[in-house]
């Protein structure tokens, strides 16, 4: 049967949040992020319909409009949630997928609960899309929804974007379920990765593993070809560039430094409480920086706000309590009457407040040990108008490939963050404005519009007929 969308987004969950008023009325709020507000009006375009889980469980619900996107939710069980969202999802691929900086657990329930989930995701999107339609699957969650998909419904595009990276073969190859996986995203006639390193990844385990060819990004099947491109992902650089310069941000940006005691310099990191973030080494650094007295502590505050994140995983549970540790044990050695060195904060922020933090501070940590792209990376750079302001960042962060002229660090040497920190904190404003203006100009070319944009029209045009199996490559790397 087909439906009446033209254009889909399949994602594990709705771009939604339900907020419920004191007296007990519930309303849907759009959620804030670069995805939804770079989709929402090609879904208003198109006739669009998103499908994903609206965030509570055990609970069915009719599709419903808001914002004029047609939202169809999909159910999960509190068992699938705890099998399929906590468990294959953030206790498998989540760790496997950044480098096993954690251990994966691979078990078989977790699997099957996986399996199922992708299905009913598959099942929900061949219902709604009418014939011909585009439909656009987003992250490792949902990496089986596109050959299912193909089977219910030959007749669709499909498009698969990752948004983590995609790991090396000699990882991915400890998989129990590997072939299921890449068979799964084979499904899609577009493949899109943050980089093209994931991109390759990805190409040379489909040879290894099930002995396809291809040549330049095209993977040759029996029947079709599928693409696989490097789009990375971006923020809304408009938006924040015009938040910024608004009379109230610019106030509130000088009260929390004043707030802050006006210490000479803010260090900040934003991030969601991950262990891939690197949070921990970060503060480790500023630690030492302190403890050899390179750094004096009424010199400067170091902010870390890190978001609620998978509580009910374990590898996350004890994630909070170290860092809170850490933290207590750094401001413990180091504070003096009225003053903490780290300040930091288990919250979530408003959009606003967050871009304030982002102009009152000096220098922006960004460690992760891996990380796909990292927005909050860009967001910093989209927010420096005033081209104040370094960026300290991984190499490990996708976004390292863009921004070139930030303080890159290897998060995994200390000395190296320590010395970076310094330096970014030492440096002249000509320096720091030369290095922001270039960030600028990369971030606002090349913003979360053009990542959507530069995808759905690589997905629209079909590989070109020259491309044939037979002057694929047959590399055996
Ligand atoms: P995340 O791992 O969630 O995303 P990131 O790219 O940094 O990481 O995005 C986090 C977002 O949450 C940012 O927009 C940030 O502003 C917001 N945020 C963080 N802390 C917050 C707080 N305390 N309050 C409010 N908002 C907060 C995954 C991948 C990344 C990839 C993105 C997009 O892991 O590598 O960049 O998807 O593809």
């Amino acid at each position: 049967m087909s439906g009446r969308n033209s254009f889909m987004i399949v994602a594990n969950r709705l771009p939604v949040d339900r907020t419920v008023e004191p007296d007990g009325t519930a309303s849907w709020r759009r959620s804030p992020g670069g995805l939804v507000t770079a989709i929402a009006p090609v879904m208003q375009r198109r006739h669009g319909a998103w499908l994903g889980w609206h965030g509570a469980a055990d609970e069915r619900l009719e599709p419903f409009d808001q914002d004029g996107m047609s939202l169809v939710p999909v159910p999960l069980s509190a068992r699938e949630v705890e099998l399929y969202y906590e468990g294959f999802s953030n206790a498998t691929l989540w760790p496997l997928y950044h480098d096993v900086v954690a251990t994966p657990v691979f078990e078989r329930d977790m699997w099957d609960a996986y399996t199922t989930v992708n299905q009913r995701f598959a099942e929900a999107a061949a219902e709604v899309a009418e014939e011909g339609a585009v439909v656009w699957v987003q992250d490792y969650q949902l990496q089986l929804v596109p050959a299912m998909l193909r089977k219910l419904r030959p007749d669709l595009r499909i498009g698969f974007f990752l948004h983590i990276p995609f790991p090396p073969v000699e990882l991915f190859w400890r998989l129990p379920w590997r072939k299921e996986l890449v068979e799964g995203l084979l499904g899609a006639d577009l493949v899109g990765f943050q980089l093209p390193g994931g991109a390759a990844n990805f190409r040379r385990l489909c040879r290894r593993l099930l002995g396809l060819p291809y040549k330049g990004n095209e993977i040759f099947l029996d029947d079709r070809i599928v693409t696989t491109q490097a789009f990375p992902i971006s923020v809304d650089f408009g938006e924040l560039d015009t938040m910024v310069r608004q009379e109230h941000i610019m106030t509130r940006a000088k009260e929390i430094r004043a707030e802050l005691g006006d210490p000479e310099h803010v260090l900040l990191g934003v991030d969601r409480l991950d262990y891939t973030k690197g949070i921990g080494l970060r503060l480790e650094a500023f630690g030492e920086l302190l403890k050899e007295g390179r750094l004096q502590p009424n010199e400067a505050v170091f902010v870390q706000i890190a978001t609620p994140s998978r509580e009910r995983v374990d590898e996350y549970r004890r994630l909070r309590d170290d860092i809170e540790l850490q933290v207590g044990r750094i401001n413990g050695e180091h504070a003096m009457l009225g003053l903490q060195p780290i300040q930091y904060f288990h919250q979530s922020y408003g959009r606003e407040e967050l871009a304030a933090l982002y102009l009152a501070s000096d220098v922006m940590v960004v460690t992760p040990l891996r990380d796909g792209m990292n927005l909050v990376a860009k967001e910093y750079v989209a927010c420096h108008h005033d081209l104040r302001g370094a960026l300290v960042l991984s190499e490990f962060a996708g976004a390292a490939d863009e921004l070139r002229q930030s303080y890159l660090v290897n998060p995994y040497d200390v000395e190296d963050v320590k010395r970076q920190m310094m330096t970014a904190m030492r440096a002249t404003p000509h320096e720091l404005a030369r290095r922001m203006r270039t960030m600028r100009r990369r971030v606002a070319t090349y913003d979360v519009d053009r990542w959507a944009g530069e995808f759905l029209n690589a997905l629209e045009t079909p590989a070109l007929p020259s491309s044939t199996p037979h002057n694929a490559s047959w590399r055996s790397d």
